[in-house]
């Protein structure tokens, strides 16, 4: 839909009778040894070396203004208890609830000692704006939890993808009409859910 960013110089030597061309990026650049002077080919070499230090350097190329990007993590929240309370919190009895299933909301029976865990499953951020006419670009990060399965569903977008721990997924789509995009997660539902709202620019 839109070129990537963060697409990879492409360099190519050509080898001349008369000496070399470089192909940065298809664009060329010509030494001949024969007939350039010095001070010619060593501005030629610097100006391939101010194209690739920004590559090497890690520093994103400019991308089309009306990108909407935004970082969409994996985030889970823990509230740990005590039946016999310690020294933190007070005593809470274990739960009598019956918590919705799809793995999004986790109640851990007390141990041992007492202690019990309630979990919940979310993305951060979960509520997110753009106008129609946008070009949205999701990055989904793993931060909390080993896996998961994330459908994107919405009018010009359906997608799935799988984002383990320590991964990022990029997803792209362009907002073309007001309206929603819903995201879910397979392995944490109800709780793992976010949207993207189009509004009309
Ligand atoms: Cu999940």
């Amino acid at each position: 839909m839109f070129s990537n960013p963060l697409e990879p110089f492409q360099i190519l030597v050509v080898k001349l009778e008369t000496g070399i061309e470089l192909l940065i990026n298809g664009k060329s650049m010509e030494i001949n040894v024969m007939r350039d002077t010095l001070p010619r080919i060593l501005s030629v070499f610097s100006a391939a070396v101010m194209l690739l230090l920004p590559a090497q350097a890690g520093v994103q190329p400019s991308k089309p203004s009306n990108v909407k990007e935004f970082y969409v993590h994996s985030v889970h929240f823990d509230g740990n208890a005590n039946i016999n309370g310690d020294e933190s919190h007070p005593p809470e009895p274990f739960p009598d609830s019956r918590l919705p299933k799809g793995g999004g909301l986790q109640l851990t029976s007390p141990d041992d000692r007492g202690r019990w865990k309630m979990r919940s499953f979310v993305f951060a951020p979960s509520q997110m704006t753009v106008f129609s006419g946008d070009h949205v670009r999701l990055n989904f990060v793993g931060v909390h939890g080993p896996k998961h399965s994330i459908l994107i569903t919405g009018p010009k977008i359906n997608e799935m993808v799988e984002v383990t721990r320590g991964t990022m997924k990029t997803v792209d789509f362009f907002a073309a009409d007001p309206g929603e995009v819903s995201i879910y997660c397979h392995d944490h539902r109800p709780s793992m859910t976010a949207t993207v709202l189009v509004l009309k620019r």
